[in-house]
């Protein structure tokens, strides 16, 4: 897979050498403290070795752990800006099916039972069906990578994830020609998400969302299943989460069940409690800015009453160069 060597965004060329790749992570991990010797190390065995420090033990299936192990390098980062602390990333969370709160994730979805899990393919593709989470991401196809996170109410993070490109998951489903659109649908499980069973219901569950077949195709989107070197924490959407980096982070939708392909436009869930605040495309985009607030800027996690750590919103997140023509002739004030 070729991602193409943006200057002004920051990312890097698939291709590049592996001394200018250990380079970068070294630029980005600098001040972590490392040892040097861990650097090259399979992904798991640097969180191991504390690149990522404060990890905390993964209880996904034991195939999957091993797996993880085996990632390669995606060479897709965010240079020169440090990567989240984990404890921020799993500890500050949207997940409102556990709760509106940014805590309440962390602390009601360990309820949540991950396995045995089952994605319902659906609508206008070649190999519909029921699949289980090993179906879907093989090994041959992951990667990982680092991504800003850009959240529509203005805070930020960098996330290492783990996962397979979505383009090669799409193309193992053998969309129809008649496939304009992909929709993804979070489980709904009242029973052991206690967000949905409180007043907070101005979400009309399940949790929705949908890509234009081409940005669903676009390199950059990425199926999660890890991040920090091990699978995703329940309240990050395990087992399988959504990552679209130059979108507002509603869009990365959480703990998929069910992946349909459609001819037409689907409602998505936030579009549809606020459409003049929310737009089906969501791309983050600093000139536009949501009728209760500017966009121009971000919050970059974590940061503090007197140090609030505030930088400029990027153009697509920082991804400008990659996916601008996904939209060549739109009136982004317009569809936004
Ligand atoms: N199912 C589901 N997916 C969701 C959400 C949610 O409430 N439910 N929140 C979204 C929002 S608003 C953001 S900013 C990101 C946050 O991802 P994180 O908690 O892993 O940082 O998840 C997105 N995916
Ligand atoms: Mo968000």
């Amino acid at each position: 897979m070729l991602i193409k060597t943006p200057r002004r965004s920051d990312c890097l060329e698939s291709e590049v050498t592996p001394e200018a790749i250990y380079l970068n992570r070294r630029r980005f991990m600098q001040g972590a403290a490392l040892s040097t010797a861990a650097f090259g190390l399979p992904a798991m065995a640097q969180a191991e070795a504390g690149i990522y420090p404060g990890v905390d033990a993964a209880d996904g299936p034991a195939w999957l752990g091993k797996m993880l192990s085996q990632a390669r390098w995606g060479a897709v980062t965010v240079e020169g800006e440090d990567v989240t602390p984990y404890a921020d990333a799993t500890h500050y969370n949207n997940f409102y099916e556990f709760g509106p709160d940014k805590g309440d994730p962390a602390r009601n979805a360990h309820k949540l039972t991950t396995e045995p899990w089952v994605v319902t393919v659906d609508g206008e593709v070649g190999k519909p069906g029921q699949y289980s989470l090993e179906d879907l991401v093989s090994e041959s196809m992951l990667e990982e990578r680092i991504y800003r996170l850009r959240c529509v109410e203005a805070w930020s993070m960098v996330i290492p994830w783990l996962g397979v490109p979505l383009a090669g998951l799409i193309s193992r489903l053998q969309p129809t020609s008649s496939a304009k659109f992909v929709r993804f649908e979070t489980l709904s499980r009242p029973d052991e998400m206690a967000g949905m069973r409180t007043g907070f219901s101005l979400i009309d569950w399940p949790y929705v969302e949908a890509l234009r077949i081409d940005e669903a195709m676009h390199p950059l989107s990425l199926m999660a299943v890890g991040m920090y070197g091990r699978v995703l924490p329940n309240q990050n959407g395990a087992p399988l989460r959504l990552v679209v980096p130059w979108k507002y982070g509603f869009k990365s939708i959480k703990s998929i069940v069910r992946i349909s392909f459609l001819q037409e436009q689907p409602a998505t869930t936030w579009e549809t409690m606020a459409p003049q605040e929310y737009g089906f495309y969501a791309n983050v985009n600093p000139k536009v800015s949501h009728p209760r607030w500017s966009q121009a800027r971000e919050r970059r996690l974590p940061g503090s009453l007197f140090s609030p750590n505030v930088r400029e919103t990027l153009m697509f997140n920082g991804y400008e160069e990659e996916v601008s023509t996904l939209y060549a002739g739109m009136d982004l004030s317009k569809d936004y």
